[in-house]
């Protein structure tokens, strides 16, 4: 096998890099597998949705918009103290369900617009007892001819904000709604992705707590205790082996560890670094940045390397 074939290099940024690094990061990921779980990539059928907030009604209120030919008979609204419209065969439904009170929804429409925008003035808010059939009125009003629809009022929640002091400069995740999607869940320290490039920063404080720990292994001892092939793996592993025989310009940098395998997958170049924080940084800890992931755990794979030459970087050809 040519010295080619064994060594991809030479994009101008490891960026470059990812559709290989997708590639081999499944066999890679089965090596390195624990009975902690198997780790994986972000695939949607391999991640557990929690069940979203469930959409309550407010007690008590229902909102109804008459027909433009309902006002007219009745004229612009009633005072705001009215519990009846002054239709019989409306109000008779509003009496039969102990309708308290009608406000209009917006106060200051009290008429139709002249303008064409949408007309406002024609939206009122019933307002029950707290125990009573809210559902069965709104069903009745929606079967009235006065009525162009009725319905009940929820709740508005707010998206759930990261408190991390960087997060207002991630501009990314605006584009990608990632608040709306963090109301349903924001990941999990069960889900395992392996970070399958230049090694992570495993003890950066914005992401030490999320790295992955190989329970099965005992660290330091020198063995391989959970017999997966790799000893004292207890946070990943680093695949870097680049023999001297290889040319200088694609020799390790200088003071990088890059000539032996080791359980030690750091990062010397920093773009693995960058891709885990990106997938699961550690968020809402009031420091550093957010993450798509929040708590979800980082398993840090080194195939990567920094490299003396002007490629900016080097991975591996498993
Ligand atoms: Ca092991
Ligand atoms: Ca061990
Ligand atoms: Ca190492
Ligand atoms: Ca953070």
């Amino acid at each position: 096998m040519s010295l080619t074939a064994r060594l991809i290099a030479a994009c101008s940024v490891l960026l470059c890099l990812q559709p290989l690094l997708a590639a081999i990061e499944s066999s890679t990921s089965r090596a390195l597998s624990s009975r902690q779980g198997e780790p994986v990539t972000a695939q949607a059928s391999q991640v557990v949705v929690t069940t979203p907030r469930e959409a309550v009604p407010i007690p008590g209120v229902v909102v109804v918009k008459l027909l433009p030919s309902t006002e007219k008979v009745i004229g612009y609204g009633p005072p705001r103290t009215a519990s009846v419209f002054g239709l019989s065969s409306l109000d008779a439904t509003l009496r039969r369900h102990n309708v308290q009170r009608i406000e209009r929804a917006f106060p200051t429409k009290t008429a139709p617009p002249t303008r064409p925008v949408p007309d406002l003035s024609k939206i009122y808010k019933l307002y029950l007892l707290p125990d009573a059939d809210a559902d069965q009125l709104m069903d009745n009003l929606n079967r009235s001819p006065y009525v162009e629809y009725a319905e009940r009022v929820y709740p508005a929640y707010t998206d759930v904000v990261p408190n991390d002091s960087l997060f207002n400069a991630q501009r990314h995740f605006e584009r990608i709604s990632a608040a709306g999607a963090w109301d349903v869940q924001t990941g999990a320290d069960t889900i395992i992705v392996a970070i399958v490039d230049t090694g992570v920063d495993w003890d950066h404080v914005d992401l030490a707590a999320n790295i992955w720990v190989n329970g099965d292994e005992i660290p330091g001892n020198g063995l391989d205790d959970d017999g997966n092939g790799y000893p004292d793996d207890i946070r990943g592993w680093d695949f870097v082996d680049v023999p001297p025989s290889w040319p200088p310009d694609i020799q390790p940098a200088p003071g990088e560890d890059g000539t032996v395998a080791d359980n030690d997958p750091d990062d010397f170049d920093g773009h693995g670094t960058h891709v885990a924080g990106i997938a699961a940084a550690v968020t809402h800890n009031g420091i550093g940045v957010a993450s798509i992931g929040w708590n979800t755990t980082i398993m840090p794979v080194r195939v990567g390397y920094q490299g003396g030459g002007e490629g900016g970087g080097y991975v591996l050809g498993l």
